[in-house]
């Protein structure tokens, strides 16, 4: 898979996509990663790429030209056709549903805001879909640009290994993930639960699969309300509740429902 990125700060995009899992996928010819600034497509002397708003105000935005060139230049780099995404507050919200989606497409590119953002007739004129990674302020696009070629690099074919890909499995099933524990077994912070040494891996599986239901059903409702369980994990959850409740605690947002 190709992502052209469109940011007046490639270098920071660049490092972001040379780091771990998503460096080693392009290592691996399997993600290309390339940046093209429309600085470099400014034709003045001083390189402009940002002019005021009209009707006024403090603010600067993203001029029509400089863009208009570097994207042709960016489409025209190879035959593939891109699907043009602009990374803005305004955007769908990033989920893994949609980053799966984008990962099986050959091409994308990703357009990054900078100041108050781009000129709303090339937004009209070029940008297939908006996306946002959250309900924020940040000073650019550059970071969702970083998100989305983390996310999607590390779905290529073979960027994962083994062991990262049946975890892969487990998160794209839409839980929280259940705790994790690493050696020593005591220490004076606690122990760790007696069922993950105990070699019973259809327990540990059961184990695993309830804490990450009830995690989900504790801290992030919204996430289950979204999809079915079946009969099995409706009984783990409701183990889970049940025992919770026999402690004593109550969902955060209970008390006031
Ligand atoms: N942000 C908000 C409301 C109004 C403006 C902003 C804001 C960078 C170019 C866009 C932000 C957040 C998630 C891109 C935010 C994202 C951006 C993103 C982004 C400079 C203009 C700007 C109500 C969300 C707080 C600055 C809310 N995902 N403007 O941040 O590009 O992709």
């Amino acid at each position: 898979m190709r992502i052209d990125v469109v940011t007046l700060f490639p270098d920071f995009v660049r490092q972001c996509a040379a780091v771990g899992v998503v460096g080693r996928a392009q290592q691996r010819e399997l993600l290309q990663v390339e940046t093209w600034n429309p600085r470099d497509y400014a034709t003045d002397r001083h390189r402009t790429v940002d002019a005021g708003s009209y009707g006024g105000g403090p603010g600067m935005v993203m001029m029509i030209e400089p863009l208009r060139t570097t994207l042709a230049a960016m489409r025209d780099a190879v035959p593939e056709p891109v699907h043009l995404i602009y990374l803005s507050p305004q955007g769908a919200r990033l989920t893994q549903g949609r980053v799966k989606t984008l990962a099986k497409q050959p091409r994308i590119a990703l357009l990054c805001g900078r100041y108050e953002g781009v000129d709303e007739r090339l937004l009209a004129h070029e940008v297939d879909e908006e996306l946002s990674i959250g309900d924020y302020v940040l000073s650019g696009g550059e970071l969702a640009a970083a998100v989305i070629i983390d996310a999607v690099g590390r779905l290529q074919d073979g960027a994962l290994n083994d062991a990262q890909s049946a975890e892969q499995d487990s998160f794209s099933d839409g839980l929280l993930d259940c705790p994790h524990y690493a050696k020593p077994v005591h220490d004076a912070l606690g122990s760790v639960p007696e069922v993950l040494l105990s070699g019973d891996h259809a327990a540990i599986a059961r184990w695993r699969l309830k804490q990450s239901l009830g995690r989900t059903w504790l801290r992030r409702p919204e996430l289950l309300s979204q999809r079915v369980l079946d009969a099995g994990s409706r009984a783990l959850l409701d183990e889970f509740r049940r025992e919770h409740a026999s402690k004593g605690l109550v969902r955060q947002n209970d008390a006031a429902e």
